[in-house]
């Protein structure tokens, strides 16, 4: 039985990947913090494979703050293949905060490579690092390839840019099996609130029951290609099955501004968010990054991966999900 490490479980993408990796059969291990709130929404419908006989999933407590703790957790597990997606991943966020920005997104990623090499692993272990189409920033070329020049945009996309030359580094310093898949925006109904995208479905779903009037957003003219975060999990994971580590874009290949996933999300319940949307300055960054659009070419070619779902088909089902989650159970 394959064993996976999963960094992140909690989060989106961690969640998805772990339901993706139990379904394959995997061994499935994810680090998660202390807090003083129990956090594990997106994965309490995995509480079956915690118990019983047939457990395949093991929660530990861990922080990419803590190098021992790592070096521990990968001594003693000896994983396949490890998944670091924990990241503070907020980008307006990271200007407020951009000394712990840089620890966790971007230092974590070498305290979890040196683990990697210090536990001994590194000779068998396939690792995969979550970087982003936020190093793209300030974009040189359009669309962003796996070539393209990158120009960060905040102390998150300085701290990704760092986490993924490391994994570059490390594969050819050590000859680690080390992939960096730069992932453009993509996100779900289990996407956190305070992105753009679920800050919107959640809000066409409140206002249409009545709960709430108003939406406050910042830039709504900036474009970003969105996919779904269920399908881009199942590109990591292809990732580390090649015969050789590389780095991958997945991505849509299609932009869209924030006006026209407002126009979709709010059509959706019938209402006209011309109405309800209000602008917050407070919610501006001090610097944009203006366009994304990935060119998955790489990725279908190599991967045999391609997007199934786009911005269209991926606001109604989270704008669905938002409703039917404020419907009486
Ligand atoms: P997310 O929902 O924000 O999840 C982040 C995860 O990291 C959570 O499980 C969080 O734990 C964990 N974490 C944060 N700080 C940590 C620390 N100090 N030690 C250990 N774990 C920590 O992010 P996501 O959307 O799933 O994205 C997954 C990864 O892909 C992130 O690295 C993100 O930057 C990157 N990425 C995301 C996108 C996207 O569009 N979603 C695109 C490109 C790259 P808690 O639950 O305890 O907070
Ligand atoms: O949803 P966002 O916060 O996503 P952003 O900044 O593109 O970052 C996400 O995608 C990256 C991949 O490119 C990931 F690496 C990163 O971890 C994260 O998952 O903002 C999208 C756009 C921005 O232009 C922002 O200025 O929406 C604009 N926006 C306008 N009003 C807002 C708001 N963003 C947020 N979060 N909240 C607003 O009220």
């Amino acid at each position: 039985m394959r064993k996976a490490l999963i960094t992140g479980i909690t989060g989106q993408d961690g969640s998805y990947l772990a339901e993706l990796l139990l379904e394959k059969g995997y061994e499935v291990h994810g680090i998660v913090r202390r807090s003083s709130s129990i956090n594990r929404a997106r994965i309490d419908h995995l509480q079956a494979f915690e118990h019983g006989e047939n457990k395949r999933l093991w929660l530990h407590y861990g922080d990419l703050a803590d190098s021992v703790s790592l070096v521990k957790l990968l001594y003693q597990l000896q994983p396949d293949e490890i998944y670091n997606l924990a990241a503070q991943s907020h980008v307006r966020v990271s200007f407020d905060i951009p000394e712990y920005t840089a620890d966790i997104t971007g230092v974590g990623a070498a305290r979890i490579l040196e683990a990697v090499i210090e536990s001994g692993i590194g000779k068998k272990v396939r690792y995969y690092q979550a970087s982003s189409s936020e190093m793209f920033g300030k974009v040189q070329a359009v669309p962003q390839t796996e070539t393209t020049p990158f120009y960060p945009r905040s102390p998150y996309a300085c701290a990704k840019l760092m986490a993924h030359w490391l994994t570059v580094n490390y594969r050819e310093s050590y000859n680690l099996f080390a992939c960096s898949g730069i992932l453009f925006n993509h996100e779900s109904p289990r996407r956190g609130e305070s992105f753009v995208t679920r800050k919107i479905t959640i809000a066409a779903a409140r206002i249409k029951a009545g709960l709430q009037k108003d939406l406050f957003l910042g830039n709504i003219d900036s474009k970003r290609d969105w996919g779904y975060a269920k399908e881009y999990v199942e590109g990591m994971w292809r990732m580390l099955q090649q015969d050789e580590p590389d780095d991958y874009v997945l991505a849509t290949n299609e932009t869209h501004t924030i006006r026209e996933f407002l126009d979709v999300a709010f059509g959706r319940v019938g209402l006209d968010w011309h109405d309800h949307v209000k602008f917050d300055d407070r919610l501006l960054r001090p610097a944009e990054v203006d366009l994304l659009i990935g060119d998955y070419a790489k990725a279908q070619a190599k991967l045999g991966w391609e997007p199934a779902t786009r911005m269209k088909g991926l606001a109604e089902l989270m704008v669905d999900a938002d409703c039917a989650a404020l419907r009486p159970q």
